[in-house]
């Protein structure tokens, strides 16, 4: 447990090192812009993603160098996506991690540059990425890019804006969730397994480990907007809006995040002992207190 914590935090070290080096703009006219992706990318994110790509690809023996490139590229999209997100005509959020949202410092002009300029580069490095083998670079980018299209994240980013109110079905916001948070975890895990040549009912079972912790992710956040302070979580709360609570009660919402967390770790099962990391960081993740 120990050495997985330190490996863990190693993980993140070796990934805000490499995010600092890609990110690095040179030219002085681009001071600005620099500043705001910094802000977003550089503001305690608990890198859940990265550390996920590498536990992943830790199992199938991909040598870390194989992996360093798509796990930024994964925390590129999701900084992206939050900063985005957070826009006036979006969530209209005034903090993340407690720190008012990069629009409200940089001004909606430049977050706006700076979201869409770390997607790109998300699948800049990916491509350009000399240790990564060329015949890997298709899969993984057509899935990072299916992730965030109409099929993933703007999908349910869509949905989430027209549809989420407390009327709203479960079915609506399961396809929520499942789109805007669980299929980047999921996208996450199968392109670390495809970059270690896993066979399909393995690249499957990382599938249903990613989707249900994904889930169960989600529905841990929406208990903590429910029962926590905004200040001890570091964001706003939307009491307009629907959600696992008004749907399910704090009990309903934390039965089914439980039940979630099961069917990740039933996943698991095929991978024994080699999956013990990943065991921890459901745990780690679902302890979390923001
Ligand atoms: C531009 C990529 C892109 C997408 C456009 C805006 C949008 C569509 C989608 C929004 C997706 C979104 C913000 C989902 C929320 C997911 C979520 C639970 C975020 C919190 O994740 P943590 O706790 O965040 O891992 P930290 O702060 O630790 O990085």
């Amino acid at each position: 447990m120990e050495r997985s914590l330190q490996q863990i935090d190693a993980i993140r070290n070796l990934i805000d090192r490499k995010l600092q080096e890609y990110l690095i703009m040179r030219e002085p006219l681009l001071r600005g812009l620099e500043e705001s992706v910094n802000y977003s990318l550089f503001s305690g994110g608990k890198r859940i993603r990265p550390v996920f790509c590498f536990l992943v690809g830790e199992m199938f023996c991909v040598p870390p160098a194989q992996l360093l490139s798509v796990a930024c590229a994964v925390e590129m999209i999701h900084t992206a996506s939050l900063i985005m997100d957070d826009l006036p005509h979006m969530d209209d959020e005034r903090l993340r991690r407690g720190r008012p949202a990069n629009h409200l410092v940089y001004g909606q002009d430049v977050a706006s540059l700076a979201s869409v300029g770390l997607l790109m580069k998300a699948y800049e490095v990916v491509l350009a990425d000399d240790c990564l083998p060329d015949e890997k670079k298709i899969p993984v980018v057509t899935k990072l890019a299916s992730v965030v299209g109409i099929d993933g994240m703007v999908g349910g980013q869509f949905a989430d804006l027209k549809y989420m109110d407390k009327s709203m079905t479960y079915a609506t916001l399961e396809f929520i969730h499942i789109h805007k948070t669980a299929s980047l975890f999921v996208a996450t895990g199968e392109v670390a397994a495809i970059i270690g040549n896993a066979a399909g009912e393995e690249v499957e079972a990382i599938r249903t480990f990613a989707k249900n912790l994904g889930f169960a992710f989600q529905i841990s956040d929406d208990i903590l907007d429910a029962t926590a302070a905004e200040a001890d979580i570091g964001k706003s709360v939307h009491h307009d809006k629907g959600n696992f609570v008004t749907l399910f009660g704090v009990g309903g919402s934390r039965a089914r995040m439980k039940e979630h967390t099961q069917k990740a770790l039933d996943a698991l099962e095929i991978f024994g002992e080699k999956s013990a990391s990943l065991v921890l960081l459901s745990k780690i993740l679902l302890a979390r207190k923001s």
